[in-house]
């Protein structure tokens, strides 16, 4: 925020009025748009030439585009777990794809960005998909639900329990459900049915949108999910309406606090399945909905972003733009992903995806944007969002040590591009590992290929070694040919992973 000071000084025996504009030290507000499975390639600032993506490529263009920046993982809690706390998530053996009734992952005891922003004076607030558990074993979701956001730092929570196609399907508002009417109370299990209640197996009629995969579990507004719920009917989210949902919490969270500062994690639900844009977007991509998310979620952002210089505080706020994981087409719905795609390539060119080892599982979009501080221009540093943490600390006016966070606020402002000089990558819990242009996949049993997704998983009984700046698609294995950078390779990793 720029201070007026009025200033009067004596020159020369002459006294002087002047009006000089001094830099005051506040703290800017950040704010990161978390999005889930969305791809290398799914943003025409990535290269992508069958969609158009205009608002977000606006902070591409107005910012830093990182080449070669990460999520720790190939899929979703991983990764938000070590977002959130900056540790490794194979440190946590629990840190795996969990159900809606899994109890919270994050120790409340543990360091987390919302807790680092908080005791640098910031308010703190998470709208949308949450995925990191909740409670601490059993959850009467008729009550007050604790341990979850609110007790890791985050002052303000309005979130889904885990993802948009495992119940419970409705919001959760600092802790309670919204709209529960106490007289049809909500039961969840992810076992067993609740005796008489209709499935996608039981009542394929009641289907507008079918399973490929999994997902045939209770029925929620004519789609199948995954997990048994019962009753809890009128505080139902409408999936269409979810977006909207969310953006309005996220506006009202920056009206509510542009007095600032406030740190938002804004973690949107696209373009995870069951992708149900709403009627202003369906059919418009011609990709089909997976499509049709992606331009909704554009739009999301650029509502945002209006509400950022509405409330005259785009100027002081950074914001971070990212995915959880690669990209997946057919995720276990029968909606046209793959059949509609056309010429675009989710991927980008990279090898894999959701789930994978390979490239495409776990670099992602990565983007940093902050008006009148940020130079625009395209960045090639190593960098990964476990790295917020004490990056971000810096920002704020503190110090995060202790954990897998490197401190890279420079890289982040586009003012350096001196990143990692390594990074260990993990998806469903196997890892590999990343150091300067090359990565090296151990051996790992299991299939080459996921038939259910159709995506490659990195699994091989031998290692591989790519060289990632020659070899972007991870074609040529030089794991025989360069036997010294194969060595160098794991000895990095395992001084890391241990043996
Ligand atoms: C998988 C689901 C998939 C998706 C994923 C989590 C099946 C067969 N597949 O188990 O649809 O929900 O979990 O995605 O159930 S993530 O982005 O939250 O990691
Ligand atoms: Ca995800």
């Amino acid at each position: 925020m720029l201070g007026i000071l009025m200033m009067t000084s004596c020159q020369n025996g002459k006294k002087q009025t002047r009006q000089e504009t001094e830099e005051e030290p506040s703290k800017p507000n950040v704010v990161i748009f978390y999005l889930d499975d969305l791809g290398y390639g799914d943003l025409s600032c990535y290269g992508a030439t069958e969609i158009r993506t205009p608002n977000i490529d606006g902070l591409a263009e107005g910012g830093v585009r990182f080449t070669d920046g990460y999520a720790t993982s190939a899929t979703c809690t991983p990764s938000r777990y070590a977002i959130l706390t900056g540790m490794y998530p194979w440190r946590n053996k629990g840190a795996k794809i969990l159900p809606g009734t899994a109890p919270l992952l994050i120790s409340t005891t543990q360091k987390t960005l919302p807790k680092m922003f908080k005791s640098q004076g910031y308010a703190t607030g998470i709208v949308g998909k949450w995925h990191l558990g909740l409670g601490t074993g059993q959850i009467d979701w008729n009550r007050h639900i604790s341990p979850g956001p609110n007790e890791v730092g985050f002052d303000y929570s309005h979130i889904m329990a885990a993802t948009q196609d495992r119940v419970p399907t409705v919001y959760i508002d600092n802790g309670d459900v919204v709209g529960l009417d106490p007289e049809d109370p909500i039961e969840v299990n992810y076992k067993e049915n609740f005796e008489g209640e209709p499935t996608a197996l039981t009542h394929p009629e009641l289907l507008k949108m079918k399973w490929h995969h999994g997902h045939n579990n209770s029925v929620v507004n004519g789609i199948p999910r995954i997990g048994f719920m019962k009753g809890g009917e009128a505080a139902k989210w409408k999936d269409e309406d979810m977006a909207d949902h969310f953006l309005e919490k996220a506006q009202q969270y920056v009206k509510d606090h542009k007095d600032g500062p406030f740190f938002l994690h804004y973690t949107l639900q696209q373009p995870h399945v069951p992708r149900t844009p709403h009627p202003r977007f369906a059919g418009k991509s011609g990709l089909g909905p997976r499509g049709d998310v992606i331009l909704e979620a554009d739009w999301v952002i650029g509502e945002f972003m209006k509400t950022l210089e509405e409330e005259g505080v785009l100027e002081n706020t950074l914001v971070i733009f990212s995915s959880d994981n690669g990209p997946v087409l057919n995720d276990g719905y029968v909606d046209g992903a793959e059949e509609l795609k056309g010429n675009h390539d989710p991927k980008g060119g990279l090898r894999g995806g959701k789930y994978s080892l390979f490239e495409a599982g776990t670099r992602v979009p990565f983007i940093t944007y902050w008006k009148g501080r940020i130079q625009p221009r395209v960045s090639d540093a190593l960098i990964c969002q476990m790295d917020l943490l004490a990056s971000l600390a810096k920002l704020a006016g503190t110090e995060e040590k202790d954990t897998d966070s490197e401190e890279m606020l420079s890289v982040l402002l586009g003012e350096s591009d001196k990143g990692r000089e390594s990074l260990v990558l993990e998806a469903t819990s196997r890892t590999a590992f990343r150091k300067g242009d090359w990565v090296m996949i151990p051996p790992y049993e299991g299939p080459a290929l996921s038939k259910q997704v159709n995506i490659e998983l990195g699994n091989a009984d031998e290692f591989q070694l790519y060289h990632l700046t020659d070899d972007k698609e991870q074609q040529d294995n030089l794991a025989r040919s360069e036997p010294e950078k194969l060595k160098e390779m794991v000895t990095g990793f395992e001084a890391i992973r241990g043996k």
